[in-house]
Formats: structure tokens, C-alpha cells, sequence
């Protein structure tokens, strides 16, 4: 069956910097290993693609990328430059590469013209955007331009973790609960609702959102978030389509990166719907071989396997 990742990750030897602050979270052989693998696009990841029956990878820049960059000049110049080495790479093997465009999102209308001509001019699918950028969510009045534009050009937002800006007091003396294992799902999922109660898809009606990580949490919570929205003093906030639910099961669409397990799975099929899980690896903090070995053994109909293998993927992707 047709096999599209939608979360794989490759990094330059000029931005590999950036992810140096994550270093700390993997056991240090593991971070050498991902930081080797990452920096190769055309090698090794194509026939560890071909060993595990991965037909194509959207590819995305490592977090936390561009967006953390102080320097929003270089910001803008590194985003564009990254952007243009994706497409290279892309036209190489059209075939088995798509990607996400990186973003300078420190300048709001700089990136909302670089995902422009990323989508018109590279051809790329959308973009990505890990977290916060410099503090800045995706909720930021001066954001909305960069919905405005993805919106317009009807391709979706990828919304990945990185670090937060600051640990939250519960994890103090626990820095084992920062990183992929725990915090960056709470945080993530934290970004997504801060997106829908700060009106982002009121404003964007049909914009598209992808999370990773099978939601991160967010499909197994939906009828509480309803229930306890009806409960809570709405702090003047008016939600046009009533209940939160409504928008993560409108505007969010999720992939399977780094989740390799049914129960999880099972339950986003219940409560998002089989049009809206994409399949992904995130490679190369997963093995490839295991994400497709769980996708075709997933206890779910040939017709939902097919949806989340590639039909969504070239619905949503345009591929
Ligand atoms: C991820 O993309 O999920 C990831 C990183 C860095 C370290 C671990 C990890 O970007 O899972
Ligand atoms: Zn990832």
C-alpha cells in the first residue's frame, strides 16, 4: 500500500546549532545517531525508506529550526535558504520527497510571504512550525497573517514540539519530564487550545492544522473539554461553533508520528474520524520499519489503513 510519512525530519550542517539545546534530553549515543541521520537526505534514509516500505517523506526541517533564531534578519535569509535546499533535494527524487517549509516567524509578514512562494514557487506542501518562536504561540494577533495566507493558499500548518520557553513548576527537580517523553505533548496541546479559545479558527474557518504524535493527547479529551467549557466562567470568550471539541474535529488533523500503539489509535479513529489521521514516522527519533510494521498490522478496516496510509495525505497535501 501507498505509504506517506508526514513527519520526517532533516537538519543542515549550517542550522544543526539550533537543535543543540535538545541535546541534553536523549542519552548521548542516541543524540549522536539522530544528528548523523538527520543530516543525510539522499542515503541512508532512502533505503532505510525502501526497507520499510515508505514510498514518500514530507520532510521537515529538526526542531527547533529557524525559530530560534534571535536574530530575525537572519531569520528571514536562513528560512528562505533552507526552503530553497528542500526544493533541490525535493526535484532530485520527486518521487519520494515532499516537504514542509521552515518560517521566520520573528517577522510575521516575512513568513507569511515565504510560505507563499515556498507553496507557489518551490512547490513545497505547507510548513511547520516547532512551538513557540522567541515566546511568540500561533494564537499572536500578529501572526494571524501567516493563517491568512495558509488559509488562503488552502495548505495546512504543521504544529511540532521544541523546548518551551521555561519548564512549568511541576516538573521542578524532574528534568527527565522535559522533552519528548512528557512536556513537549502537554505543551503542544497547551499551543492547539491557546489556537482555538484565542479564536485562530473563528477567524480561518477552514485553516488546517496537523499535529503530531497521534494529537498529542488531544482526541481521548475532547467530551471533557466540552463538559468543563460549559462549566467554566468563559472569561468574555465566544466560540462560533459552541463547544472546543468542534474545532479539533474541523480544523486539527493528526499523524502517527512516534505512536506505534492500537489503543491510542483506536480512540483518535472514534474521535476525530479516519479522514483526519495521516500516517508519520518522525524519523529519525523512531525506526521507520517499526511505524509502517504498526500501520499495516493496526487493527483497523483496509479502507481506514488506506485513508491514513495516503488518500489523506494526497487530499490534504495536494500530492
Ligand atoms: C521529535 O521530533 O519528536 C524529537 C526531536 C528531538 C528529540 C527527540 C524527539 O525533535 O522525539
Ligand atoms: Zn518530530
Amino acid at each position: 500500500m501507498r505509504t506517506i510519512g508526514l513527519e520526517e525530519h532533516f537538519v543542515t550542517e549550517e542550522l544543526a546549532g539550533y537543535g543543540a539545546s535538545s541535546a541534553g534530553i536523549a542519552q548521548p549515543g542516541v543524540w549522536a545517531e539522530a544528528s548523523r541521520r538527520l543530516l543525510d537526505l539522499t542515503g541512508e534514509r532512502l533505503a532505510g525508506m525502501d526497507a520499510a516500505g515508505l514510498d514518500v517523506q514530507v520532510l521537515s526541517l529538526n526542531a527547533p529550526g529557524i525559530q530560534a533564531e534571535a536574530d530575525t534578519a537572519l531569520a528571514v535569509s536562513r528560512a528562505a535558504a533552507v526552503n530553497d535546499l528542500l526544493a533541490a533535494t525535493i526535484a532530485e527524487n520527486p518521487t519520494r520527497f515532499a516537504g514542509f517549509a521552515a518560517l521566520p516567524l520573528q517577522d510575521p509578514q516575512a513568513a507569511a510571504k515565504e510560505l507563499e512562494r515556498a507553496v507557489t514557487q518551490l512547490g513545497l506542501k505547507g510548513a511547520l512550525v516547532n512551538a513557540h518562536t522567541q515566546g511568540r504561540y500561533l494564537d499572536d494577533p500578529t501572526l494571524r497573517v501567516v493563517w491568512e495566507y495558509a488559509a488562503g493558499l488552502d495548505v495546512p500548518l504543521y504544529l511540532h514540539p521544541a523546548n518551551g520557553v521555561d519548564a512549568a513548576h511541576v516538573a521542578s527537580g524532574h528534568p527527565e519530564l522535559t522533552g519528548p517523553m512528557w512536556s513537549w505533548g502537554v505543551d503542544t496541546a497547551t499551543h492547539v487550545l491557546r489556537l482555538v479559545f484565542g479564536g485562530v479558527f473563528d477567524d480561518f474557518p477552514e485553516a488546517k492544522l496537523l499535529l503530531g504524535h497521534m494529537g498529542e493527547g488531544l482526541p481521548f479529551v475532547l467530551w471533557r473539554l466540552d463538559s468543563r467549557w460549559g462549566f467554566h466562567n468563559h472569561h468574555g470568550i465566544e466560540l462560533a461553533r459552541g463547544n472546543p471539541s468542534e474545532y479539533l474535529r474541523h480544523n486539527l488533523f493528526i499523524t502517527t508520528s512516534g505512536v506505534c500503539d492500537a489503543p491510542p489509535l483506536l480512540c483518535a479513529l472514534l474521535a476525530l474520524g479516519a479522514d483526519h489521521i495521516l500516517f508519520g514516522t518522525d524519523y529519525p527519533f523512531e525506526d521507520m520499519a517499526t511505524a509502517t510494521a504498526f500501520l499495516r498490522s493496526a487493527p483497523v478496516s483496509e479502507a481506514d489503513r488506506a485513508k491514513i496510509a495516503h488518500l489523506n495525505a494526497e487530499r490534504l497535501l495536494k500530492l
